[in-house]
C-alpha cells in the first residue's frame, strides 16, 4: 500500500500521519504530493482520487480510500490496539460525536476563512469576504464551546486520548499558525489542552 501525503501545514494528511504514529504503524510508504504546485489536481492524481484531496491510501490491489478519518478507520480495523475510536458503545459514539463537531463546526468554519480570506487562496478562487467573516464568527463560537467543554475534560472526547484529539489538534494548528484565526488568550482550557496534545511525540509526525 501507499499513502499519498502532503507536508505541513496541510491539516488532513497530518491527521493520518499522527494517527499512524500513535498506533506505532511504521510500514506505510508515503508518496509526497505538492499541493501548492497543483499535484493534487494533476491528471494522474485525479485518476486515483477524483475528489482531489490529500491524503488518500492506495491498496496493493489498486483500491483507493480517501478521507482522512476513513483511512484511519481502515487501519483501526486492522490494528485495534491501542483503540483510538473507542471500545464501548458510549466511547465509540462520543468520539464520533466529537469527530463530527470538529469536522463540521470547526474545520468547516476555519476552511471558510482559509478559502475566502487568505492571501494564498486568493490566487486560486474568487473570494467572498462575507463568507470569510462568517467563518471567523463560526470559529470564535466553536472556540467558546470547546473551552467550556475542556473545563472538566482533559481530552476532546473525555477521559481518553482519541482520534477526536488528533483531528482537533490538526485543525487548531492550521487555524492558529496559517489561517490567522487563533483563540483568545482568555480561553485557558483550550490553551492547556493544545499544549498537552502538542507534547505527544506523534504531534511531530
Ligand atoms: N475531507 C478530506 C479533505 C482533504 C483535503 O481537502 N485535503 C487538502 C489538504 S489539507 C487538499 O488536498 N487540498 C488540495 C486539493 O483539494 O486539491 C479529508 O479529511 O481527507
Amino acid at each position: 500500500m501507499k499513502l499519498y501525503d502532503a507536508a505541513m501545514p496541510a491539516p488532513n494528511p497530518r491527521r493520518v500521519r499522527m494517527y499512524l504514529a500513535e498506533k506505532g504503524i511504521k510500514d506505510v510508504p508515503l508518496v509526497p504530493i505538492n499541493i501548492l504546485k497543483g499535484e493534487s489536481r494533476a491528471a494522474d492524481s485525479l485518476a486515483r482520487n477524483p475528489f482531489g484531496g490529500i491524503p488518500y491510501l492506495e491498496l496493493d490491489d489498486g483500491t483507493v480510500l480517501s478521507e482522512s478519518v476513513a483511512i484511519c478507520r481502515y487501519f483501526e480495523a486492522l490494528h485495534p490496539d491501542p483503540p483510538l475510536f473507542g471500545v464501548t458503545p458510549l466511547e465509540i459514539a462520543t468520539i464520533e460525536m466529537w469527530i463530527r463537531r470538529v469536522e463540521l463546526n470547526f474545520m468547516g468554519a476555519v476552511g471558510q476563512v482559509w478559502i475566502h480570506g487568505h492571501p494564498i487562496t486568493a490566487k486560486l478562487v474568487e473570494q467572498i469576504p462575507a463568507a470569510a467573516e462568517l467563518g471567523r464568527q463560526r470559529t470564535a463560537a466553536f472556540y467558546a464551546l470547546f473551552d467550556a467543554h475542556l473545563t472538566n475534560n482533559d481530552f476532546v472526547a473525555g477521559k481518553q486520548f482519541s482520534m477526536a484529539d488528533i483531528l482537533a489538534l490538526a485543525v487548531i494548528d492550521f487555524a492558529c499558525d496559517l489561517v490567522g484565526v487563533p483563540y483568545e488568550d482568555s480561553l485557558v482550557n483550550v490553551a492547556r489542552w493544545r499544549t498537552a496534545i502538542s507534547q505527544r511525540p506523534s504531534a511531530a509526525a
